[in-house]
């Protein structure tokens, strides 16, 4: 049995859990992925089109068929269904910039009680990018200029999404060249979807170029809308207290004697607020009364990151241990919102007294209570979710909360906290960074990302490829469930610099008092990393364009719609992105290789696929030395202590 658990989940307390659910004859992920293979092979490899009612059609060499009923090829079959992909992880993406820019303006208008601006240097930084004048102006009125132009970049027609404008020349310039540089937000996701209609765009590689218009769309666009303006609402992470954030990481987080209540899914715009309600006195008392010693709260996915990067609370799990975290008994209320939510938590908290609670009108679950979320009235709504919770404590079976050793992680990396903290106040620069890629202590940078897929064992793909990337003297950045999978595994602390980093890397950890594994935030808060490459590259040293920095990407786990946006988006802003798991491409030889291949030439980034880990991070490695041997730093430099006229010259650039 153990032997069995240890090939669906690395994670010790998971295991248990899981063990406990089957006793408890309580059906998982991984049941559910058993029976469903073998997995259509189809599907897979991205072949199968259902687009029109001619269809499906299953197309490719060992069908006997090389084109579907209207005629279309398995290359333009293959494109389509990749591009559809992006587009429903970049509208996913997108909607929720959306509705952060309609609460910075409720905000800002005073509608919204509750929220306001609690970052006001952020605040400005945008509206700069925006061209909203500051001058003789209050922040609410600055503010809600912000949100209604940020809200415009949407529906916007015509012109650039103008966070593009942060990119480096160029890699603008060459966005331009080749008309990727997206117009609006929705209107590129809305063309993906009209090209991809039957008897549209049938060249595969059209289809794939749109693609990266889109996905430009999402990292540049909407994703980092909702990161920006999120700061702009919440305060970001690492800067409101000059430093990053510490909190418990896995099942260990819940408590037995309080009352349990898990935020689950993707926007902070509820569990903010849900963490001022559990922080406040009257309710305490309330779950006392109950008979609780109080409220405990903690995430899960990625609402878990964005609350600890803020607040510094505690993270039950990643996207695989949603159910196990309610089989633990331990659960008064799993409040969920949008994406990554597993249809079958009201079924899995039938076996035992959890609730589990919707609170978006876009994401409702039958067998699940609905608690829509008023943002104008946000309080009220988190206190009658906490209230439920409260009530639902005397309900209580067995509770069984896995005995783990606390795992601690730091997070709250984000570009601006890593410019402070490489330079402090007043000397704040990425140039600390670039100098210690150039003389070779830090090879090169790798953000690894994305989610968990039962097709693999969870979380060991995640921390087996960082593991090997630090030792190799790689600075690796995380978000998504990625960065909880390594927290959980104790990466994303200074001491993990002694234990696991290679020499170079270690002596810039311990120099500067960091992990070697940086926590930057959500999916969303992949625009973080874009911004932070700019600014690598605005500092010097390392090239004219993202395409020329020693850097890559990963997503070992990965399994959503967003994570093919997020690669394509990295790919298209000059990145080599490798994944695991498998991609639904290797149907069409023409599509692998473009992807694989072509794209490089075009946009100075390129897909790759890697399942085994080691494999994968000698890939980037490799990639990481070939980058640094075009830059001319394959050897390290050695270090140069500066003189004041030195010093002057950096400030320059
Ligand atoms: Fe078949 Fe073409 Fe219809 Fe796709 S669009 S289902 S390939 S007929
Ligand atoms: S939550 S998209 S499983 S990272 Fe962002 Fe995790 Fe992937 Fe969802």
């Amino acid at each position: 049995m153990a032997e069995e658990l240890k090939k669906k989940t690395s994670d010790a307390a998971g295991q248990s859990i899981l063990e406990k659910a089957q006793a408890d004859g309580v059906k998982t992920v991984w049941d559910r992925y058993e029976a469903m293979t073998p997995q259509c092979k189809w599907g897979q490899d991205g072949v199968c089109c259902r687009i029109c009612y001619m269809g499906p059609c299953r197309i490719g060499p060992s069908a006997k068929r090389d084109r579907g009923i209207c005629g279309a090829t398995v290359d333009t079959i293959v494109a389509r269904n990749f591009a559809r992909m992006i587009a429903g992880g970049a509208a996913a993406h997108s909607d929720h910039g959306r509705d952060v820019a309609e609460i910075l303006i409720a905000a800002a208008r005073g509608e919204a009680p509750g929220y306001e601006i609690r970052d006001e240097k952020k605040l400005m930084s945008v509206a700069a990018v925006y061209g909203v004048p500051v001058k003789d102006r209050s922040v609410n009125e600055i503010a809600e200029d912000v949100g209604k132009a940020a809200l415009a970049e949407f529906g916007q027609q015509e012109g650039e999404v103008k966070f593009t404008s942060r990119a480096p020349e160029r890699r603008l310039a060459l966005w331009r060249r080749h008309g990727i540089v997206p117009r609006g937000v929705d209107r590129e996701i809305v063309e993906t979807m009209h090209r991809t209609h039957i008897g549209v765009d049938q060249d595969y590689r059209n289809i794939l170029m749109h693609g990266c218009r889109t996905a430009i769309g999402d990292g540049w666009g909407g994703s980092m809308i909702a990161t920006e303006l999120q700061d702009i609402l919440f305060g970001t992470p690492g800067s409101l207290y000059k430093q990053p954030s510490i909190g418990t990481m896995g099942l260990g987080a819940l408590k037995k004697d309080e009352v349990n209540v898990v935020v689950h899914g993707h926007e902070p715009i509820l569990s903010e607020t849900i963490v001022t309600v559990a922080q406040d006195p009257e309710m305490i008392e309330m779950a006392k009364r109950a008979g609780a010693k109080g409220i405990n709260l903690t995430g899960m996915c990625c609402t878990a990151n964005e609350v600890l990067l803020r607040q510094g609370i505690s993270i039950a799990g990643d996207f695989l241990m949603q159910e196990l975290a309610i089989a633990t008994g331990a659960v008064e209320t799993m409040v969920v919102d949008v994406q990554c939510i597993m249809s079958s938590l009201p079924e899995v908290a039938s076996h035992y007294h959890t609730k589990v609670v919707t609170t978006s009108p876009k994401g409702k679950m039958v067998g699940a209570t609905h608690v829509e979320f008023d943002e104008h009235d946000a309080l009220n709504s988190a206190k009658e979710i906490m209230k439920m919770a409260i009530e639902n404590f005397s309900n209580r079976g067995e509770v069984n909360i896995p005995e783990q050793c606390e795992t601690n992680a730091i997070a709250g990396f984000t570009h601006e906290y890593i410019n402070y903290m490489l330079g402090g106040s007043f000397r704040a620069s990425y140039w600390p960074l670039n100098d210690n890629i150039i003389n070779g202590r830090i090879r090169g940078i790798a953000g690894v990302v994305g989610c968990n897929n039962p097709k693999v064992i969870h979380d060991e793909v995640h921390v087996n490829l960082v593991k090997e990337l630090i030792a190799n003297d790689v600075l690796v950045v995380q978000t998504g469930c990625s960065a909880i999978a390594c927290g959980k595994d104790n990466l994303m602390l200074p001491e993990a610099a002694m234990e696991y980093a290679g020499p170079g890397l270690r002596e810039v950890c311990e120099a500067v008092g960091i992990p070697p594994v940086l926590h930057s935030g959500s999916c969303v808060d992949n625009s973080r990393i874009l911004i932070a490459a700019s600014e690598m590259v605005k500092a010097g040293g390392l090239g004219e364009d993202i395409s020329d920095l020693p850097v890559a990407g990963a997503a070992p786990e990965w399994m959503s719609e967003k994570a093919i946006s997020i690669g394509h988006y990295f790919v298209s802003s000059g990145v080599y992105t490798v994944f695991g798991v498998g991609m639904p491409i290797m149907g069409s030889e023409n599509v692998t290789n473009f992807l694989f291949n072509e794209l490089e030439d075009i946009v100075g980034g390129k897909w790759d696929l890697e399942l085994d880990p080691s494999k994968m991070a000698a890939k980037i490695v490799d990639h990481i030395n070939k980058k640094r041997k075009a830059l001319g730093i394959e050897a390290g430099k050695e270090r140069v202590l500066y003189d004041m006229e030195m010093r002057r010259e950096i400030e320059v650039v």
